[in-house]
């Protein structure tokens, strides 16, 4: 079961469907959108006993795909694959012996990524910062959380990076991480029952510039060093995340040190279970 964000046409009201082979089966919410379901302990059953009363559906072509969140926190895990402990200790002015204890660290590195604002759906351009010269996409699994941190179902979310800021100091991380447009989400979410097993999911990024794929990577959720259910814990340690949250699991893809993301590159994220998500960049003095 996949379900989405969307609205229809020039009009801005936000709505909730079922994806059904490729039409849209509106799910009644109510006024809360998405942060309605979320609350629901049987997402599953819930869905159903709404879709019973709804009768509208729309092709999915027809529709314009908003990110999979209302109010809802971003937040990032870091350095949970091998690939990215060692681009960080690369990147890193200092020696980057951080990174290596984190990767082997009981407590994981949790940080803050994005409020909603910030995010992007599909289609829509994810931003390079004007002070950075190495940007970066950051393929990722996202946990989609309900309130008592459940975990509900799957998106994609790009954590776009620059290198250089964080390279130069690690205290610079949040400049690194989180400005306009700095997190992608979407296409839909795949609730936890519809997902391959664990081992099995594949990650897959490819990033076009003037119609030529530029860069191809893939890894796998089996390589990850940490559970889901471990960042979960630690992420819910003294938080509290009243309209639940995403929780992006870290990348395993970095392209090689002298790539940076450019203006009107695509940058598109491929996982199993889920689909893909597409997003051009941009680069401007405004957001
Ligand atoms: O320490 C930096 C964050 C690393 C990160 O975002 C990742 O591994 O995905
Ligand atoms: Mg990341």
């Amino acid at each position: 079961m996949q379900i989405i964000k969307f609205a229809v046409g020039d009009h801005p009201d936000p709505h909730v469907g079922l994806v059904q082979d490729d039409q849209i089966i509106l799910i009644d919410t109510g006024p809360r959108c998405l942060t309605g379901l979320l609350h629901s302990n049987d997402l599953e059953s819930q869905i159903e006993h709404r879709l019973a009363s709804m009768h509208e559906s729309f092709p999915l072509g027809s529709v314009r795909l908003l990110a999979p969140l209302d109010e809802q926190e971003v937040w990032g895990a870091g350095v949970t694959y091998e690939r990215s402990k060692h681009a960080r200790e690369q990147e890193s002015e200092q020696g980057g012996s951080f990174y290596d204890q984190v990767y082997r660290a009981h407590r994981p590195e949790l940080f803050f990524k994005a409020t909603p604002s910030r995010v992007v759906g599909p289609g829509q351009p994810i931003r390079v910062r004007r002070d950075s010269a190495w940007c970066v996409p950051e393929p990722e699994l996202a946990l989609v959380l309900n309130p008592s941190l459940d975990l509900i179902g799957f998106t994609i979310g790009n954590d776009v990076s620059a290198r250089d800021i964080e390279g130069e100091n690690p205290l610079y991380l949040p400049q690194a991480k989180v400005y306009a447009s700095s997190c992608a989400l979407g296409p839909s979410i795949a609730l936890t029952k519809a997902m391959p097993p664990r081992s099995t999911i594949g990650i897959r990024l490819e990033i076009n510039r003037d119609g030529a794929t530029i860069y191809k990577g893939e890894t796998s959720i089996a390589r990850m060093a940490r559970r889901f259910e471990e960042l979960i814990d630690w992420l819910g340690r003294d938080n509290c995340f009243p309209s639940g949250v995403i929780l992006l699991t870290g990348t395993g893809i970095v392209p090689p040190d002298d790539f940076s993301l450019k203006p009107a590159d695509i940058v598109r994220i491929s996982i199993d279970g889920i689909g893909t998500l597409e997003n051009p960049v941009v680069q401007s003095e405004r957001p």
